[in-house]
């Protein structure tokens, strides 16, 4: 799949225009990466079935979008943006992806202290030198060094959203070779967290040296970092790590336990089996030197006392305690989902009408959905004024008839910086869902932050706070908020609190999840989609819910529509 290549180049052609300081251009590239990052099906099969107009046809790619991918797709190249970077200083593009360096920053840092690349400026900035430029201070500084130290985690450490479906993809080519019986993805990724280190891919085969031909000659290779006989690791192009290991039958099961991990889940689970007099390996569970079980990893817990633990459970969180006493929680499942409460549309910043991402929503079953543009403070976005707003409600009551699927009347309300709500109580009122969420002022105080977040929550027409915590995984750290005040207030006045499944969202985090639950807080799993390849997020959040020990009881998008407008209704 070269989707994730795809996307890059858009995104450095993005970058490098906005050095350039074109408008509005650089957007709408990105709009099409992520879209192609999302598209669900190979970009390279989907140009081989329909050529440039199939490639037009994905939402956000335009004529010369198309093009270039095209382009890419043919040649393995893109002119364009070979142009751009000879134009641009050595290395500006970048400085660009450091949190805090916009576009104008990034040209004054390249052009004034020659810096090209991130080690360069970090050796500035740690010299003070970054402070005496003109536009620049001490604050900026810092903000720049707290910036390369994310962008240091987000290079070793790669988006779910981007490692699940190429996890998937491996393993189900692999499963296409004859000579294997068995391919699943292992490691964080099988436990749903929400960025990965690796993908680990566990095979079980009769012909380990097939197998490590076919993993290290794979397209999305860019080069071989270990061969043997039965393990082999590689580096994508995208940069992400992926191993694989070929496993006999009798320690496939615990093979795909050990694998699995967290190390502190298997170091706690083998502590238990030395307890109950077995050792615990890769290789299996033993008795003395007498193989008890390894076949199924199922088996491994039942020897050991313990319900199965799913994998999303084990991080050595009380799950073994749990398991122990047979309490663990039912997890909500994808299946369980039964709408989607935060879409967008051509209204505000998404790039699908109303109606595509209606019938898009309803051929994945679901029985309902909340259409959820922005408010009017939220420019960037294009959000809609009160007058516009009401032509809105009207064309989803028509789509609504049209298309068949019930469409709650939604909008994505900006809390001002003051607490209050971007539109009137006696504008809220005529809305079925109102989400609530900060888009602006995120270097708020503490205490500001939490007073402004629990205003809104106390606001009688809010349903749901949307990313609770804002922070954006390798890009944007949360505001700082005290998220258990928040969670008192919002269990209080029956507020949802949001996880927002779009791949680099993901907040809240499992833990958080299991925390608004312990505070009595409901949860809606969303996925803020702006496409409708975005609407399959879905499952990345429902991971995130699982880690957080959710059930669907605790979830307000799993509930029948009847008992969800109760529960809107705040009755
Ligand atoms: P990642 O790739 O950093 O997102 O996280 P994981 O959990 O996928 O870690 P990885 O790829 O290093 O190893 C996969 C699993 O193998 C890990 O979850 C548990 C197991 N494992 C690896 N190293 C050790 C170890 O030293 N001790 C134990 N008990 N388990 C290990
Ligand atoms: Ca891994
Ligand atoms: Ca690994």
């Amino acid at each position: 799949m070269k989707n994730a290549e795809v996307a890059k180049i858009l995104l450095e052609i993005a970058d490098l225009l906005e050095v350039k300081g074109v408008a509005w251009k650089p957007e709408a590239y990105r709009r099409a990466a992520r879209t192609v990052e999302g598209l669900g099906e190979a970009i390279e099969d989907v140009y081989t079935k329909g050529g440039v107009k199939a490639l037009k046809g994905i939402s956000g790619v335009g004529e010369s979008i198309a093009a270039k991918i095209e382009e890419y797709l043919k040649t393995g190249r893109v002119r364009e943006l070979a142009r751009l970077e000879k134009k641009a200083p050595k290395g500006v593009d970048e400085l660009l992806h450091v949190p805090g360096v916009g576009p104008k920053k990034a040209l004054v840092l390249a052009k004034k202290l020659n810096i090209a690349g991130l080690k360069g400026l970090e050796a500035a900035a740690k010299a003070g030198k970054v402070r005496l430029l003109a536009g620049f201070g001490k604050k900026s500084e810092e903000d720049i060094l707290r910036g390369l130290e994310i962008v240091k985690k987000g290079k070793s450490r790669k988006l779910l959203g981007l490692a699940l479906p190429l996890a998937r993809e491996f393993a189900a080519r692999l499963e296409r070779l004859r000579s294997v019986e068995k391919a699943v993805p292992a490691g964080s990724v099988r436990r749903m967290k929400e960025t990965v280190g690796d993908i680990d891919v566990l095979v079980l085969s009769r012909d380990a040296k097939k197998v490590m031909d076919f993993f290290t000659a794979m397209p999305e290779v860019q080069h071989v970092l270990a061969r043997g006989g039965t393990r082999s690791s590689v580096v994508l192009k995208d940069g992400l790590q992926a191993d694989v290991r070929v496993l006999e039958p009798n320690s496939f099961g615990a093979a795909l336990q050990y694998f699995t991990g967290s190390k502190e889940h298997n170091v706690a689970l083998r502590r238990r089996a030395i307890m109950k007099g077995f050792k615990l390996s890769e290789y299996g569970l033993f008795k003395g030197k007498k193989w008890v079980a390894g076949r199924a990893e199922e088996d491994i817990y039942r020897k050991l006392n313990l319900s199965y633990i799913p994998p999303e459970l084990r991080e050595n969180q009380g799950e073994i305690e749990a398991a122990v006493k047979g309490k663990l929680p039912k997890l909500v499942e994808r299946g369980d989902i039964r709408g989607d409460l935060h879409m967008h549309s051509v209204w505000s910043d998404g790039v699908a009408s109303i109606e595509e991402m209606a019938r898009a929503a309803k051929q994945r079953g679901y029985e309902y959905i909340a259409m959820t543009d922005h408010s009017k403070s939220e420019r960037i976005a294009n959000g809609m004024d009160e007058k516009r707003l009401l032509r809105y409600l009207e064309e989803i009551e028509r789509v609504e008839r049209k298309v068949g699927i019930r469409i709650l009347k939604g909008s994505e309300v900006d809390i001002l910086p003051d607490g209050s709500l971007d539109y009137a109580d006696s504008v809220l009122e005529k809305l079925d869902i109102v989400l609530a969420g900060v888009h602006s002022r995120f270097k708020s105080a503490e205490k500001e932050m939490t007073t402004r977040i629990c205003a809104a929550v106390e606001n009688r027409y809010v349903n749901v706070l949307v990313h609770p915590t804002g922070r954006i995984i390798n890009q944007r750290e949360g505001y700082a908020v005290d998220l258990d005040a928040v969670m008192a207030a919002a269990g209080k006045n029956k507020v949802a609190l949001e996880i927002d499944a779009y791949p680099s969202r993901l907040d809240l985090t499992g833990e958080n999840v299991r925390r608004a639950i312990e505070s009595g807080c409901l949860i809606a799993i969303d996925t803020d989609s702006h496409a409708v390849e975005h609407l399959r997020s879905m499952e990345l959040g429902v991971g995130q819910a699982r880690r957080g020990w959710a059930e669907a009881k605790s979830v307000i998008n799993t509930f029948p529509l009847r008992k969800l407008e109760k529960f809107l209704r705040k009755k």
